[in-house]
């Protein structure tokens, strides 16, 4: 870890048995592409599921099986940090400094946070929700990463770190810590749910609309036969008239690398069965040998777990030199040894 300008930072909530299909588009594939050009830091971020309050043994199995997802895409220990959030203790202690510089109104404007709440009423909303998006500038300004690689759902929550980022610099002076850039890719920014194609795929959505990494390939083409589409019978790409073929055709262009105009011409005068029949056969290839990775990952917690304790030993290292740095400057005394003793006094 030699160069922050060049690092990047991202992490995924262990909420579910499975990652989906717009965390792999999304997130993953960018995590996986950017080990060749960066320093990159990756987290299970723990301490985030806990805002929803998941059950305690839950959250322990999701944690390794979301860590086991994510070497089983692509992400490489040898050369990138892969750890668990809640083993860096720096996390929540530079949470509470950014929240004594955090303005209740603009953590209030969160529109995630307005979404969540309202679906869990005022006694299911927890501060921790709330603190939410404070806890993951936290976690990116800990590494100095310049470069964040999100979905557009996290893009306010990035332009928060941004703007707390900013403010410590000009309260604390220059360097105390880098100005994070979101890295979003317009074309799989956002995947649809495939039953509600006008809301975002997520772990906590319709489960007929999710299409999981971990399904079996039957699932999978069960749950794209049954997405939901239009009266018409056209395969044009069009978001706003037809959000759920223009979905399908985003899923298909993403993992086949072919641009969407190309699929469009191929499918002219065909029915949406065959693009969902072809669709099903593109994501079950590529969801397959992760699932197997996954499986054998599991098979080894030791090494795993392994895995996740050197990544929180190297997270750690950079964690406490900017927590420290950062601590420093706000003009907390440091914790000196103690090495005299006052009995000889
Ligand atoms: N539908 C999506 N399309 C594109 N990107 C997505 N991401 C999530 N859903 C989509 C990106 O995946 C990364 C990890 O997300 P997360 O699990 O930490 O949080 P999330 O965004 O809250 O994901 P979910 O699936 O919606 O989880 P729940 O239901 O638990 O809240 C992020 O980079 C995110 O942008």
């Amino acid at each position: 870890m030699s160069n922050p300008e060049s690092r990047a930072f991202s992490g995924i909530q262990p909420t579910a048995d499975s990652l989906h299909l717009g965390n792999y588009l999304g997130a993953l594939v960018n995590w996986v592409a950017f080990q060749d050009k960066f320093e990159c830091v990756y987290c299970v971020v723990d301490l985030h599921s806990l805002t929803v309050g998941p059950d305690p043994a839950a959250i322990r199995e999701r944690t390794r099986r979301t860590a086991a997802q994510m070497l089983a895409v692509g992400i490489d220990p040898t050369r990138s940090i892969l750890f668990v959030q809640s083993h860096v203790p720096q996390h929540t202690e530079l949470t509470w400094l950014l929240n004594c510089i955090t303005g209740f109104g603009e953590a209030s404007r969160m529109t995630q946070f307005k979404d969540k709440s309202s679906r869990r009423g005022s006694e299911g909303t927890t501060v921790g929700l709330f603190d939410y998006p404070v806890l993951m500038a936290a976690d990116i300004l800990l590494y100095d990463a310049a470069i964040v690689p999100v979905g557009e759902d996290q893009r306010q929550h990035l332009e928060l770190s941004r703007d707390l980022a900013t403010r410590l610099n000009t309260r604390y002076g220059e360097g105390t810590v880098i100005v994070p850039e979101p890295y979003i890719v317009a074309a799989t920014a956002k995947i649809q749910d495939l039953q509600d194609p006008t809301a975002k795929m997520s772990k906590s959505g319709n489960p007929g609309g999710i299409l999981e990494l971990l399904d079996s390939p039957k699932v999978l083409a069960k749950r794209i036969k049954s997405a939901v589409t239009d009266g018409e019978t056209e395969i044009r790409f069009d978001p706003a008239k037809k959000p759920g073929i223009s979905n399908l055709l985003t899923i298909y262009s993403a993992l086949t690398g072919r641009s969407i105009d190309a699929i469009v011409q191929e499918y002219q005068g065909k029915m949406y069965g065959h693009l969902k029949v072809d669709l099903a056969e593109i994501v079950v290839e590529a969801f397959t040998p992760i699932r197997e990775r996954t499986e054998q990952y599991l098979a080894e917690p030791e090494t795993l777990d392994a895995i996740l304790a050197e990544g929180a030993e190297r997270a750690g290292r950079i964690a406490q030199q900017v927590y420290g740095r950062v601590a420093d400057r706000f003009g907390l005394l440091p914790p000196r040894r103690h090495t005299t003793s006052h009995a000889s006094a």
